[in-house]
């Protein structure tokens, strides 16, 4: 049988590079050879506070990215989260067997939440059960994310073995796919911290739809670290970031990069990574615009379908297993 993955991101803000190169590559990547489902999560989007209308275009425009990103909905299918009740209702279940302490050792939740459990939303703490319950509910073997969410992939491990064991066989264990390289692209402005939808200071970012004026003057500015040579560094997590932000963009081999740059200073290095990266962005926006609502609508509609389909099979299960049906 084709093994499935499962994965999805949040309607909030605007996608990076970061979002790009840690997630959506990868899940481009892999649709040949599983089975794959990717979600806008817009019930995830509401642990924060979010403004109804743009929360509602952000949903559109996030399936607009998906598929400009090479997601073939063909061959995957894409859907709204909201779309299948079956989520919320697994993350009641699931929270049920969930632990307190097993959530407050979330750290995402520590930084959301900016360590004010008082005043935080309990569904900010809450919500690895509904990525849990996403991923659980289509019975699947891998879910390719960035590197913070390992954590919540292991709770979700965790809570499938949990029920498993309590309740008898009833969901696959996924396992994370964490990319080698891009896992965690970092901040243009703080390279010791990952690029970040929620950053204040937009210049830490490289967001998708940003234009060729606006992504130049970003990667002008970039810190850089002491040493002048062109290296994959982890000591220097500044111009290792860069490098590996060229490397993936232009889908080199290391070696490649390093030999390339060799003898070259930042200007030059700079220059030519603000051109590879308006060179990606530019056919990726061409094919943002692409899509009508219309167009989205006949691709989001029967993919909600097909996931639901999956979905029913599972929760239905799931509550025989309980005794609630
Ligand atoms: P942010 O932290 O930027 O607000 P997020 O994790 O809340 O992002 P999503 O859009 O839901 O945003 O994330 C989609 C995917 O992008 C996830 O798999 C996440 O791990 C990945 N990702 C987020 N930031 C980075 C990064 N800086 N480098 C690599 N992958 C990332
Ligand atoms: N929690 C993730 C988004 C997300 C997800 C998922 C990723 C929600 N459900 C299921 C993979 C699988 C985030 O905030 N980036």
């Amino acid at each position: 049988m084709t093994k499935r993955i499962f994965s999805g991101a949040q309607p909030t803000g605007q996608l990076h590079i970061g979002n790009y190169l840690g997630a959506l590559k990868n899940w481009v990547a892999l649709q040949d050879e599983y089975e794959a489902f990717y979600c806008i999560v817009n019930l995830h989007a509401i642990t924060l506070p979010q403004e109804p209308a743009a929360l509602r275009k952000a949903t559109l425009d996030l399936a607009r990215i998906y598929l400009a990103a090479g997601v073939d909905p063909e061959r995957s299918t894409i859907f709204i989260q909201s779309d299948v009740p079956e989520h919320a209702e697994l993350a009641w279940t699931l929270s049920c067997i969930a632990r307190m302490g097993e959530l407050e050792r979330m750290t995402q939740f520590k930084d959301k939440g900016k360590g004010n459990a008082e005043r935080a939303g309990v569904g900010l703490f809450t919500y690895p059960i509904l990525m849990a319950a996403d991923i659980l509910l289509y019975q699947t073997d891998l879910v390719p994310v960035g590197q913070d969410q390992k954590q919540h992939l292991e709770l979700t491990r965790d809570l499938a073995e949990r029920f498993n064991r309590d309740y008898g066989e009833t969901f696959r264990v996924p396992e994370p796919y964490i990319p080698q390289a891009g896992a965690s692209i970092k901040s243009l402005q703080e390279p010791e911290r990952k690029m970040s939808k929620s950053d204040e200071n937009a210049a830490g970012s490289i967001f998708l739809l940003d234009d060729a004026d606006t992504v130049t003057k970003k990667i002008k500015r970039a810190v850089t670290d002491s040493g002048t040579t062109i290296e994959f560094d982890e000591t220097r997590p500044a111009i290792n970031n860069l490098l590996t932000i060229y490397r993936l963009l232009t889908n080199k081999r290391e070696e490649e990069c390093v030999a390339h740059f060799a003898g070259k200073g930042y200007g030059a290095f700079k220059a030519e990574l603000a051109e590879a990266t308006v060179e990606f962005l530019r056919p990726f926006q061409e094919r943002v615009k692409q899509y009508d609502d219309e167009t989205l609508l006949a691709i989001l509609k029967p993919g909600a379908e097909k996931a639901r389909a999956i979905a029913s099979e599972t929760l239905a299960n799931v509550y025989l297993k309980l005794g609630i049906k």
